[in-house]
Parts: C-alpha cells; structure tokens; sequence
C-alpha cells in the first residue's frame, strides 16, 4: 500500500512542493478536519470497499485511486488539499502539475445516493482556488463558483463544502476559480454516486472503470504545462497518463463492464472500443432512458460531458480502447512538419548529410518508422509513440489502452494478465506461398468498366487559382 496518511501535514506537502511557496495551513485548524490521505505513487489501486455506510461495488480509477472517508454523525467527511503535485505521466516522463492529495487528478470521490457529505478543501496553491461538483444537485452556495456562489479559497484557508448527494450517477470536481490555469494545470477529479438500492436503469456490473479525459502542452524538455494553450495541446491524457503510460483494463471473460469517463479537454473524443459492441448507459445527467440506447463501438464525448458505457466482455483478447482522433493517439511532436512520404530524398542526403552530419530523412515512408528508431530525446521526454507489444512497436501515444478479457481472470483480480496467447491458426500471418493467379472476372453487366475509358489519355486539366480575395 503506498496511500500514506500525512502525520506531518506541512512538512510531507513542502517536500512535494519543492521550490514552489506553498501555503501553509495552521496546524490548529488541521487538527479538527479528517486527516488529509495522500498518494504519490500512479498506480492503479484496488477498489476501495466502503469502510462504512450502505454497500456498494466500488470503481476502479485507472491510474489513480479512491479518497478514504471519515464518518462523523452519520456524515461522511472528506478531505481534499489543492496543491502541486509531481505526476510521472509515463515511465521516465514527469511533469509538474497541480492536483489533489499528491496526484493529478485528484482522489476519486464514491457516495451512495442519499449521503450526507461534507468535503473539507485545503488550499495549498499559491493563489485561490474553489471546486465546482460538476453534474451535483445541491444548494446554490455549495456549488464552487467563485465570486458568484462563495467567496474564493484564499492560499492557505481551508472552506467546508456539505450537501446530500441526491441523483445517483457520474459526475466530476474542478475549480471554478482561474479555471484556464488550474485546469491546464491539472486539477480535476472523479466522483461516482452509488445507487441507494435497484434502480431500474443502473444495471450492477462485475467491474466499473473510471478515468478523466485531459490534455496538457509541455514542451519536450520541460515539465510544466503552457497554460496559455488554447487548442494545441501536445500531449492528450487519461487521468494525466499517456500510454504506454495508461494500464489496461484487465477483465474476466463473461464479465460485464462499465467504464466512465468524463471530458475536461478543449476538443470532442471520440472513444473507440475494439471487439464488442457496447451501449452508453449514462452520462453526468443520469441514466439513460432504455429507449436511447443502442449498440455502437464509438461514442463521442464533448468538452465538459461525461459518459458511462456498458458491455458483456465475451471476447477473449487484447482489445485496443483509443480516442479515434489519430493525432490523440500519440505524444509531444512537431505538427508543421510537411508529408514526405513517397519523396526522393537520396541525392539531397549527401549533400546535406556534408553540412549537417546529424541530418536524418524523417518520413519517406511514413512516420512509423519514428517509433522503432529510439532517437535521443530531450531529457524528461516521452517518445512520440511506442509501447512495445508481443509482436513489435504498438506506434501508438496518448489516449490509448488495452481491455485485456481472459478466462483465467479471477472475480475481483485487476492484475495484469500479460500479452493474449492466441489459438492457433487465429492471428493474422505473412503469406509464404506465391499468391495463385486468379482469373479476373470480365463480366459485361452493368458493373464493367470499359477499359477505355481509364485513364484517359492526353487529358489536360486547367486548374485556375484564386488571385487575391477581390472575388470573396
Ligand atoms: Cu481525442
């Protein structure tokens, strides 16, 4: 277990703020409030099984864990501390961040519809801060906006959040307070309300996945994000992470299978489940209605939306879950680099390569190439793409994991089972024989195409270009 409960709280939060001036909250104050749990490590942790109150099967947070609570009169009672935070985002990538309790996100928060909760938030940013329960129904001055609903949490001061946790669902926090910088920064977390009891449109699953869309732009080199970026982010996340950073949904055969996720990004996602169909089940306004559902494998999300899909995993495999977004799939790169492909470039190399003894051909045959080559990176630089497989480079980056369905998975056992092993006679092989030639069909229906008339010779295209806007 790596959660380590802060007995020194000032000391344990100045060594993970380093050279940034943290606030200090006065230990008196501290005293009062829940213990404030933190975790370093970005490990997937085990589901946390309620300590106390109704039952419920709690959710796995991938990459990321579930804040403890304490129960007080019937309260449950949290404790959130904003601070800057040290995320790795991949192996040999970190990034310096701002986060909840020692990670970005932060802890994921799981009620049962009904609660009374109360949420404790220390501020230990060097400005201030409020957090928004996106998707809550509660009383208006709960709701986190600064400046409208509540005053701003000044560096330093600790305010009181506490509201019943009324609609069961998928919802998420964030600040509402220089929203532009502390989200680019970081700061976000999940929160799953449990159902009381049956409910007629929450099925019960045997495992239920969470994780946050984000998107961060951090120069190769660097560790802190550009808060400035609009829409170019360089690196897109899951839950901070970037595969072959992100871990696998690791299942058992037969098992069915929620996952949740929610989007704070700048851009849709649209997110692609290979190997079954799946429906969306929920989003942060509820359950949905059985009418609405039907099957589909992608399912867009749109900037600050979340949505709950659900399948029966009965397909045994290593099955790709991925943003369809090509360029979301993969890590800190160039954009205005021109298409080579097809491009000739072996009488230029010479001449270059005399000039510039470094010079290097980059994508002649496309960029695949690029995740074989392992080239020297920036220090604290993740490659564009990788991720080794059993049967190479997966070339890919970002919002990209793996659904692992086995029938060797133990009910309640998240560990990674490994690579497939196919059955024989099943994975798709390079033809050794000569391909036997087949007589083309040359049928006269409606269908044939009369040679004659492709290509055409001697045609000659007139293109006119636009001079000027004088015509627009
Ligand atoms: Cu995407």
């Amino acid at each position: 277990m790596t959660m380590t409960h802060r007995r020194n709280f000032l000391s344990a939060a100045g060594a993970i703020t380093g050279a940034i001036a943290a606030a200090s909250v006065s230990r008196a104050a501290m005293a009062a409030l829940p213990e404030p749990v933190l975790q370093t490590k970005p490990d997937t942790m085990p589901p946390l099984s309620p300590s106390s109150g109704r039952p419920y099967n709690p959710v796995v947070t991938l990459n990321g864990w579930t804040l403890p609570w304490r129960m007080n009169n019937g309260v449950k009672e949290f404790h959130l501390v904003a601070e800057p935070v040290v995320r790795e985002m991949a192996p040999g990538f970190k990034a310096h961040l701002w986060g909840y309790n020692g990670q970005s996100p932060g802890p994921t928060i799981e009620v049962v519809e009904g609660d009374r909760v109360r949420i404790f938030v220390s501020n230990k940013l060097p400005e201030r801060t409020s957090i928004h329960w996106h998707g809550q129904r509660l009383p208006n001055g709960m709701d986190g906006v600064s400046g409208l609903t509540q005053p701003a949490i000044a560096p330093g001061k600790t305010f009181v959040y506490e509201f019943t946790a009324r609609r069961p669902g998928t919802f998420m926090y964030h600040p509402h307070a220089d929203e532009m910088a502390q989200m680019a920064m970081g700061m976000m977390g999940f929160w799953v309300t449990h159902p009381k009891a049956r409910h007629p449109l929450i099925d019960e699953v045997d495992r239920d996945f969470v994780f946050i869309l984000n998107a961060y732009d951090i120069e190769p080199g660097s560790a802190t994000p550009k808060i400035m970026t609009m829409l170019d982010f360089n690196l897109r996340s899951w839950n901070s992470r970037i595969f072959p950073g992100i871990d696998s949904l690791n299942v058992r055969h037969n098992d069915k299978v929620r996952i949740r996720f929610g989007n704070l990004t700048m851009t849709n996602h649209p997110m692609h489940l290979h190997g079954h169909e799946f429906v969306v089940t929920g989003t942060d306004g509820g359950p949905k209605p059985q009418g609405a559902r039907w099957p589909e494998v992608t399912t867009d999300v749109g900037v600050g939306q979340m949505r709950q899909i659900e399948f029966v995993a009965d397909e045994e495999g290593d099955w790709a879950f991925h943003c369809h977004k090509s360029h979301h799939t993969m890590n800190a790169m160039g954009h205005d680099v021109p298409t080579m492909i097809g491009v000739d470039h072996s009488d230029v190399v010479g001449k270059i390569t005399r000039l510039i003894p470094d010079y290097m051909v980059m994508g002649e045959r496309g960029m695949g190439d690029m995740s074989e080559m392992a080239m020297p990176l920036p220090e604290n630089t993740a490659p564009m793409m990788g991720g080794e497989g059993p049967f190479g480079s997966v070339e890919m980056g970002g919002m990209f994991s793996v659904v692992k369905v086995r029938k060797g998975q133990k009910a309640g056992d998240y560990s990674n089972p490994g690579w497939f092993r196919h059955p024989p006679g099943t994975v798709a092989r390079e033809l050794a024989e000569p391909i036997a030639k087949v007589p083309r069909v040359r049928g006269a229906g409606p269908s044939a195409m009369p040679s004659q008339n492709m290509p055409a010779a001697n045609l000659e295209v007139q293109v006119r270009k636009a001079r000027g806007h004088a015509g627009h």
